[in-house]
Parts: C-alpha cells; structure tokens; sequence
C-alpha cells in the first residue's frame, strides 16, 4: 500500500473513532487484501460494515461463533476480506447486561450476557418526562452503566409535556452525582444546542432507554432530518411498542456518533464492577462512619447510614434500591462463580478421562 493511500484510510478510520488502541493491534499484521472496518448495524444474519467511505454488507465468519470468539457487535471494530469478518478487534469497552434472565426476580438470574454495543465514549440514557419517567429506573440503569465502567449522562426528554420540567432535573441530580443532567424536547428544540456540543468528532454515544422513551425521535431531530423510524406510544401497555428493532450506529452531520437501540424491557445486569458503589457515592459515603465497618446498614447499632435515612438526608426508597441491587448482584456474582467453578471441573474431568484412554491404548 502507498503511503498516501494508507494515510487516507486511515484518516477515514478515524472520523469513525479509530485510534492508536486498534491501530497498535494490527502490528505485524499487514495485507493488502485485509480491510478494517466498523460495525455500523446489526442484522439478523449480517453485519452493515463501514470504512468511513463505504458501508457494505458482510457475514461473519464460522469460526466467531465458537464461545471463546469475540462476535461482531455494533460499534466493533473488524477484519474483514471482501464480505466476511474474520476477526473482532480487541474492544476499549462494551456495555453488556444480562440475557435469558427472568422477571426481576432473585431466582431468576440471567444466565448469559448480552452485548449491547461496543467502543463506547459516553451512554445516554434517555428517560422521558411521560410515563416512562421512573427515578428507581433512572438508578438501575446509571448501576448497569458503571458495572460496564461506561460514562452515563441522563436523557429527560419530552420536556414540552411537563409545566415544570426543571423539577424533573432537580429530582433526577439528587439521585445522580457528577452525571450530566439533560432536558430535552425533539418537539420544541429545548436543550439541543447544549446536547449538540456532546457529540463531538470521532465520538460514539450509544442511547438506552425504554421503548417509547423518545430516542430515536431525538436522534431524528438531532441529525437535521428522519433517518429512524419513530412510532406513537401504545396506549395499551403505555409502554410503547419495539419500534426500533435493530441496531444501527448513524455517523451524524455534527461528526460524532450515536447509535440507536431498541427499547430495554427488563434490565439485567451482568458485568458487576463496583456498579452500586459509583451509582450510590453518598450511600458509600456515610457508611465510612458506621460504627461496625462490615455494617449492612439493616439494623445495626450504630449505622450512619439507617441514621441518615431516618433524619431524612437520604430516602428510605433510594436506600431500598441499594440493598435490592447489592443483592442481586452478589447473587449473580456466586452464581458466575459456581458456573465457572463447573466448567473448570467438567475440563479437569475430560482430561482425566483422555489420560485413561491414553493409558489404555499404550498397554493395547
Ligand atoms: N411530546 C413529545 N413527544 C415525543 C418526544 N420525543 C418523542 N416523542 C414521541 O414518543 C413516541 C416514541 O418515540 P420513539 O422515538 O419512537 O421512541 P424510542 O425510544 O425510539 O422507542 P423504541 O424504538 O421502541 O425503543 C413517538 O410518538 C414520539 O413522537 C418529545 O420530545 N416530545
Ligand atoms: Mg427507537
Ligand atoms: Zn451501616
């Protein structure tokens, strides 16, 4: 490859949010026959790839399916020859939760993990000032963000619905330390501006949120024209209908990108990496100051914390939400544990049995 050409692409590449951290991965690995592309969309049996110039279709190869593959998801990075992707670069990140799980119960813990999307600067999550606006929904997603160590920043859209929205704000930052606060409407342009300026070049933003909570209107109205498809709010759930039903990272006319997803019904959580402990900073706060340093803060003597709860500094719901995630997740850190314990012992026993038959045919 010339050195002009290389240059180009590469220039391409990183409009798209390429960097040194995937550069350095093709050390060595020189083809002119191999090309580097991102993930742009998901579909059911093919991936939309783009090199900053092109955007094709593709398929992935076998041999990504095997379990200890990385398999494309959007926001990937991949090799790709022609129409097959042959390999999934190494992620900065992803935002995964829990599949398969069931219905917010204890028992029902998700028994494998999703990947929502990868390379990731900042995750929206996008609320509306509707029905859907739910403060104990706002924390769980801000948990599922930080146990993925990912940069949230808080969506309230729809703002035209309510007399008051600023309350909503108000509310919201006490629940939210340090994360960007947004109110917005795709109805009458509040808050865009200001939200405009966090798209920036080479960027990836990726919207969460429940079905019907706005996003793909608010994508629409921040590209300048309809590249989602939007759909009214089902008056029978009140929850709205999937109307987004792929993935698809949109490279917008501000240079940054931002993908759109579907609706999340259920929001399970998988990666556990001090989630509750970013998402509950005042909680974690006042128990340095319980008088027992492995306090549950459930009915110890001496607590800080059921102290503060009871002089009002903190809600008894905020603090329920705590306990009720702090559990959640240490029930599906033992339960990752055991399966990992069971596949470890399931090997050593495949092992074992190899050396018997082995054994066997030397005394043959
Ligand atoms: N009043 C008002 N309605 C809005 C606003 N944004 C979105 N809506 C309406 O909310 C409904 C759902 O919007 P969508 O953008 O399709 O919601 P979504 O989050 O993409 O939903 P899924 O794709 O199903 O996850 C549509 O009827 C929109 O017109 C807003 O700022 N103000
Ligand atoms: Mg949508
Ligand atoms: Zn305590």
């Amino acid at each position: 490859m010339t050195q002009k050409r290389e240059k180009n692409i590469y220039q391409n590449l990183s409009a798209l949010g390429w960097t040194s951290f995937f550069q350095d991965q093709l050390e060595n690995r020189h083809s002119d026959r191999v090309a580097t592309a991102r993930v742009v969309g998901v579909r059911k049996n093919s991936f939309a790839i783009s090199d900053g110039q092109t955007e094709w279709l593709a398929t992935a190869a076998g041999k990504l399916q095997q379990a200890n593959r990385r398999y494309p998801v959007v926001g990937d990075w991949v090799l790709v020859t022609d129409t097959v992707i042959h390999e999934v670069l190494e992620r900065k990140n992803r935002l995964t939760r829990g599949a398969a799980g069931g219905h917010g119960k204890l028992e029902a813990v998700p028994t494998r993990q999703q990947v929502i999307a990868a390379n990731l600067d900042t995750v929206f999550i996008v609320c509306g000032l509707d029905r859907d606006y739910n403060l104990r929904r706002i924390e769980r997603y801000l948990t599922l963000v930080y146990n993925c160590d990912l940069t949230p920043a808080i969506i309230l859209t729809k703002a035209d619905l309510q007399p008051d929205p600023e309350a909503f704000v108000q509310e919201v930052e006490t629940i939210a330390f340090g994360v960007p606060v947004h109110l917005v409407s795709a109805r009458d342009a509040t808050g865009l501006v200001r939200l405009e300026e966090t798209i920036a070049p080479g960027r990836t933003i990726t919207m969460i949120g429940s079905s019907g909570a706005g996003k793909s209107t608010l994508l629409n109205r921040l590209y300048g024209k309809s590249v989602q498809a939007t759909n009214a709010t089902s008056e029978k759930v009140g929850k709205g209908t999937h109307t987004t039903t792929s993935r698809d990272l949109i490279v917008m006319p501000q240079g940054g990108m931002i993908i759109d997803n579907p609706g999340i019904r259920e929001i399970s959580f998988w990666d556990a990496d001090k989630g509750v402990e970013s998402a509950f900073p005042e909680i974690e706060r006042l128990a340095a100051g319980c008088r027992f340093s492995d306090c549950n803060h459930a009915h110890e003597p001496g607590c800080r914390v059921l102290q503060a709860v009871a002089n009002g500094e903190i809600a008894q719901e905020r603090l329920d939400s705590y306990h009720k995630m702090n559990r959640e997740l240490t029930y599906l850190a033992e339960r990752q544990h055991k399966s990992a314990d069971r596949m470890e012992k399931e090997r050593w026993k495949d092992v074992a049995l190899k050396i018997k038959s082995m054994k066997k045919n030397m005394k043959k």
